[in-house]
């Protein structure tokens, strides 16, 4: 449609002929006039239709047939109906909706909608399975353009700095983090697994000579939990650079990166996620807090929360407890958790020169959640082979990958970053669900 005007659009044009077209939110269909709120991917309009329903004395229907028609096919519009209409724009101040209305001339019925099972207070299961009537609302429309605002800035900070985009295979011949989480897939005569993590290919790119990359993509995970953040499959932000000194130089990047992100989100949707999320977002400042592990296990065990096994990873609860002591303490609401003990860590992380217990390592907590883990990996082949026996991994196994370390490859490091969890926790969402397009779980295929 050529001659289609988004209605956000609208307020810049001076009174005079226009088409809107969209979807039917809501009807008012009084005795003398009647009311449609069309929305569309841009916003929402009211449109006004003066009734035409009396018949004069001699039974004839005041105004044309046609006017009449159309009042009968407002009355009929059901909700979620798709209609392009067209009629006269009037700016009108005592218009609430944006200070504006189009009456109608025309409307046009393109494709009607049966009786829509939703509503905004439906269960979150029920909007999943309805999830393109749930997307229909404006909040959250708002998430996957803030989405799109998001990847865009973090894909022009790589650009600009030279970095390669990548597309890894998703169809693998082992796994690519641990066994346990591992889905097979059926593969002519023989198996697959999907991939857990880009993790052994990002890495290639390194002796490959590609110098820094990244990719956005899918990462499966077979986790059979159900919580707020966990997924089968979800979106992957990754980055890999090369002739780093230490995690500290992907921790930079990293922290830089999601600065360029939230800016970018701030600047284009500030005001919109105020509107409809009631939240001022923040764009964290430079450098964020960085504290090792152990301290933090410490810190948290002051402020009376003990992490039930001593050498096991900080626990949800723990990272709620370390995120509101750096927000009470430095007023950010980001911390690089670092120096990770080995046992908590895979075989390809580098490990400290100085303590071969501790790791080149960092997890990424954003509002008390995991969005993220980096790390310096490993890039001496015998050190590298020592370390996946340790790790229990049958280096035949392995052969493919550590090819990638016999040809020479310069010293790098990088992360695997959540996209779904950054938005989450960006919008302070309580689930993953809401900010996924199409969420996947244990018992969700569908739709
Ligand atoms: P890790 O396993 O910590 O590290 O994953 C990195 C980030 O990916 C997200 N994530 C998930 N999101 C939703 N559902 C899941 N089931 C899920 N699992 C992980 C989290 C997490 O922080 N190869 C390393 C990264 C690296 O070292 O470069 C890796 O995959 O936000």
């Amino acid at each position: 449609m050529n001659n289609r005007t988004l209605v956000k659009q609208l307020a810049a044009l001076p009174d005079g002929p226009v088409t809107v077209a969209g979807w039917v939110e809501t009807v008012r269909d009084q005795k003398k006039v009647q009311f449609v709120i069309l929305r569309d991917e841009s916003g929402a309009v009211q449109l006004v239709n003066p009734a035409t329903r009396e018949l004069d004395p001699e039974g004839v229907s005041v105004g044309a047939a046609e006017a009449l028609a159309m009042t009968e096919s407002i009355s009929a519009l059901t909700h979620g109906t798709f209609i392009s209409v067209t009629g006269e724009l009037k700016h009108d101040e005592r218009v609430k909706l944006g200070g504006l209305e189009v009456k109608i001339g025309s409307l046009d019925v393109v494709s009607e909608a049966l009786e829509i099972p939703i509503a905004a207070d439906s269960s979150l299961d029920k909007r999943m399975d309805w999830r393109f009537l749930d997307l229909r609302h404006p909040k959250q429309n708002l998430i996957f353009r803030i989405q799109t605002t998001f990847l865009h800035a973090l894909r022009t900070y790589w650009v600009e700095r030279d970095f390669v985009e990548i597309q890894t295979p998703k169809l693998m011949a082992s796994a690519s983090e641990s066994r346990a989480e591992l889905f097979e897939v059926g593969y002519f005569e023989g198996t697959a697994y999907l991939a857990q993590s880009p993790q052994f290919f990002k890495q290639m790119a390194q002796p490959a000579g590609f110098g820094k990359i990244f990719e956005v993509g899918p990462a499966f995970r077979a986790d059979p939990s159900f919580t707020s953040r966990h997924a089968t499959e979800f979106t992957s932000i990754d980055a890999e650079i090369s002739w780093v000194d230490s995690h500290e130089d992907v921790m930079k990047m990293h922290e830089e990166l999601l600065v360029a992100g939230f800016t970018a989100v701030k600047e284009k949707h500030g005001a919109e996620i105020a509107e409809l999320f009631g939240i001022e977002l923040q764009v964290p400042t430079l450098p964020f807090p960085r504290i090792p592990l152990e301290e933090a296990k410490q810190i948290v065990a002051v402020r009376g929360y003990v992490i039930p096994r001593d050498d096991a990873d900080i626990d949800p609860e723990g990272e709620r407890q370390i995120s509101a002591y750096v927000r009470e303490t430095y007023g950010h609401d980001f911390v690089f958790l670092t120096d990770w003990d080995i046992n908590l860590r895979p075989f390809y992380h580098m490990r400290h020169p100085e303590d071969p217990t501790l790791t080149n390592s960092y997890d990424l907590i954003y509002n008390g959640v995991e969005i993220s883990t980096g790390a310096q990996r490993e890039h001496r082949i015998d050190v590298l082979v020592e370390q996946a026996k340790e790790k229990g991994l049958d280096p035949e196994e392995l052969e493919f990958y550590l090819d990638f370390f016999r040809y020479g490859v310069p010293p790098h490091g990088g992360f695997g970053m959540g996209l779904a969890r950054v938005l989450m926790l960006m919008l302070d969402e309580h689930s993953i669900r809401e900010t996924t397009y199409l969420f996947r779980g244990p018992t969700r295929l569908l739709p």
